[in-house]
């Protein structure tokens, strides 16, 4: 790992915010832009599919504004059928370690340790696991013996069955325990809980109404005392808001919905959002940190 990441000269993080080690600091909800190296993600699949154009639109995030860069291998969209470890780890390697080149500060989006490994030896600083460690369970011990951000996701199950797990009484309760319960987990296998990063999982086994609950509630899922990521980005939940009863608001028409779930992410206190599209989601979290400065002059 290089000693200083880029981004040391962002402002210092708010008293709300608290800094994750190992990762630049910000007055505002910084912008995570995705790049799925993938022939069948739902919301990008097949356009970045070869390492140079993965890298070329790296690069255009970065122009765009991006403050850190999520390189996955292997689709998570529903129904997907899972990767071989060795084709997801040929494709983000040589992607990760080109946006490493660059300075990017690259998120290796995996559930499986022997991919992190291959990305973080390439340059890759934090670990984006949907899984939250339950898919390998190798992966938290790797992360504790490399020293990186975790992000640990709410997730129930597979993509090829994750739908039918969308059942809950309370999601907005239940998440919260899932989650807190694979926190005190990867802690428990050497995770330094500052380094940890909690996300509900928009879309991950859960319907849209979930989804929304989940949204409306960011303020649960901060008072589990960690940083909050939301992917939101793009998703069907939007689509079917957007759509005509029968037909959903085709994906690529769903980025100006993305900026305005950033902004009220950003306004209820996300550490960052996960996005495709990364210009309206930059000026968003920009207009929003303003806005709250505004306010804070008021007292
Ligand atoms: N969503 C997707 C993939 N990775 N990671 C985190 N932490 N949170 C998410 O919500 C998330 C993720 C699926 O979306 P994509 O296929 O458009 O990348």
């Amino acid at each position: 790992m290089s000693a200083q990441p880029p981004g040391d000269d962002l402002l210092a993080a708010a008293g709300d915010r608290p800094a994750v080690p190992g990762l630049p600091a910000a007055d505002r909800c910084l912008v995570m832009g995705v790049i799925n190296v993938t022939p069948d993600s739902f919301s990008d699949g097949g356009a970045f599919a070869d390492a140079d154009s993965a890298i070329k639109h790296g690069r255009q995030l970065l122009a765009a504004g991006a403050d850190l860069i999520d390189v996955g291998g292997e689709s998570t969209r529903p129904g997907a059928r899972r990767v071989s470890a060795d084709e997801e780890r040929e494709r983000v390697e040589p992607v990760v370690a080109a946006l490493n080149e660059l300075g990017a500060v690259v998120s290796i989006d995996t559930m499986r340790a022997s991919v992190a490994a291959v990305a973080l030896d390439a340059g890759a600083r934090i670990v984006n696991d949907v899984s939250g460690g339950l898919a390998d369970p190798d992966l938290p011990g790797l992360v504790a013996d490399r020293r990186v951000p975790y992000v640990v996701m709410h997730w129930r199950g597979h993509s090829d069955r994750m739908q039918q797990q969308a059942s809950y009484d309370d999601v907005v309760g239940e998440v919260c325990a899932e989650l807190s319960e694979r926190v005190a987990a990867v802690v428990a296998a050497g995770v330094d809980i500052s380094q940890v990063i909690v996300d509900p999982g928009i879309g991950f086994a859960k319907t849209a109404e979930h989804n929304w609950a989940l949204l409306a509630h960011l303020d649960a899922i901060r008072a589990l005392g960690r940083p909050v990521l939301v992917g939101a980005s793009r998703k069907s939940f939007l689509g079917a808001l957007l759509g005509d009863d029968d037909n959903a608001r085709p994906v690529a028409d769903r980025d100006d919905a993305t900026a305005a779930v950033t902004a009220l992410a950003a306004a209820a206190g996300a550490w960052a959002v996960r996005v495709h599209e990364v210009r309206a989601n930059a000026d968003a979290v920009r207009v929003v940190a303003r806005w709250r400065r505004a306010l804070e002059a008021d007292k």
